[in-house]
């Protein structure tokens, strides 16, 4: 099931000197699918990190159009959330789900890292 996660008082701003961080560990043999579906905040100071693992693999901060994926290799993520002193804005929503990795496909194993659009064109043809 999709889960949803926020920054504090989203969608109102955040406080200031935030230091929060999420973890969501997958069942073993599962993997994570991590979504950050709307962000906005201040650009200089206030920002989003993702770990895979104890792997930053994004840090994200001012405001995005896009919605970032990303599918854990390690089955856990740490979303790490970090403000400044002064100036707050609406800050972040998210979502997750536990994916079923490489559950059609011999030729990959976990961890591995692959997106969810990349493997349902390698699946077998019927
Ligand atoms: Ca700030």
């Amino acid at each position: 099931t999709l889960q949803y996660f926020t920054s504090t008082n989203y969608p109102q701003n955040y406080p200031n000197n935030e230091n929060c961080s999420w973890t969501i560990d997958a069942t073993v043999g599962k993997q994570v699918e991590l979504t950050i579906l709307t962000l906005t905040t201040e650009v200089c100071c206030d920002y989003v990190e993702v770990f895979d693992g104890q792997t930053s693999v994004a840090r994200l901060k001012g405001s995005t159009t896009n919605t970032p994926r990303y599918i854990s290799t390690t089955g856990q993520f740490r979303v790490v959330f970090i403000s400044d002193r002064s100036v707050t804005r609406s800050g972040f929503r998210a979502s997750y789900i536990e994916t079923a990795c490489g559950k059609h496909l011999n030729s990959y194993q976990c961890p591995t890292i692959f997106h969810i659009n990349q493997l349902s064109t390698k699946l077998p043809q019927q």
